[in-house]
């Protein structure tokens, strides 16, 4: 999964035309170097990052969506917490919602039942604004398997098909580095009733943390982790570096395949 943000911090020269020029060539280039999805962002989930309206948030990502489908085969995934913008985002052409709150906001189950489209329910600490303040658990992987499987029967009981469900522990949302790292160490223990794990560890604070690295200077970190989720069950990998990443699971994947060749 390629991250393609439509923040004004990443897009913020030229209008609308231009943003979406420019965000197709991006999407080119990491369908190009392997990426199967690319999900696509209108709000900041940064600690400290102001929040945006609905109509801001449809403004920027609406015309890109609209934008990448007519142009490329692709799935497109909506990064968003808003119902508005995930029932504006599935009719113009996104095949698959993200939402880092885990379909908690107004409105979003019952949108979500009336589609049919997979769904990503990733586990936060606290809200993006503060989550970084003190996160805390008595058991974080305990707690994080205990949130997903309680945020998967919400979605049974609100009429979406558990099979359209895919399952996140959210990594840098309210954790520590320690947290990070149990989450990924026991990533298998997440996929609740062989439900897919989406990882996303890109250039996230993390790397930082551990190897004292500014934020463009994480790819090579980056593969490294998103190699150990892997190895430890995950199916779906969120990351800015398509390219590299695509070479190193795809290495890693045939090598692995060894062990299933029996003579
Ligand atoms: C994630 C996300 C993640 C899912 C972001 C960043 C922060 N969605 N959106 N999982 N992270 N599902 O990329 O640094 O880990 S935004």
């Amino acid at each position: 999964m390629g991250i393609l943000n439509v923040t004004p911090d990443s897009f913020s020269d030229g209008g609308l035309f231009l943003s979406a020029d420019k965000a197709v060539d991006h999407v080119a280039i990491m369908i190009n170097e392997g990426a199967d999805i690319i999900d696509v962002g209108g709000e900041s989930t940064r600690p400290g990052a102001t929040p945006v309206t609905t109509d801001e948030e449809n403004e920027r990502v609406i015309p890109i969506i609209e934008a990448v489908s007519q142009r490329f085969d692709v799935l497109i995934s909506i990064d968003t917490s808003k119902a508005e913008v995930m029932e504006a985002a599935v009719n113009a052409g996104a095949g698959m919602v993200n939402d880092v709150r885990a379909l908690s906001e107004k409105n979003s189950l019952q949108v979500l039942a009336e589609m049919s489209v997979p769904v990503c329910l990733m586990h936060m600490q606290g809200q993006p604004g503060t989550m970084q303040d003190k996160p805390a658990y008595e058991d974080v992987l305990a707690e994080v398997r205990e949130f997903l499987a309680e945020r998967i029967e919400i979605c049974v009981a609100a009429g979406i098909d558990k099979n359209r469900l895919i399952l996140d522990p959210g990594f840098g949302f309210g954790k520590t580095q320690q947290q990070n790292f149990s989450l990924l160490n026991g990533l298998e223990s997440l996929s609740i009733d062989g439900l897919p794990i989406l990882a996303g560890l890109s250039r996230k604070s993390l790397i930082g943390q551990t190897l004292g690295l500014p934020v463009d200077e994480r790819v090579y970190a980056s593969i490294a982790l998103a190699l150990l989720a892997v190895k430890n069950g995950a199916s779906i990998i969120r990351v800015h570096d398509v390219k590299a990443t695509c070479e190193a699971i795809r290495m890693f994947e045939a090598v692995e395949n060894e062990r299933s060749i029996t003579i």
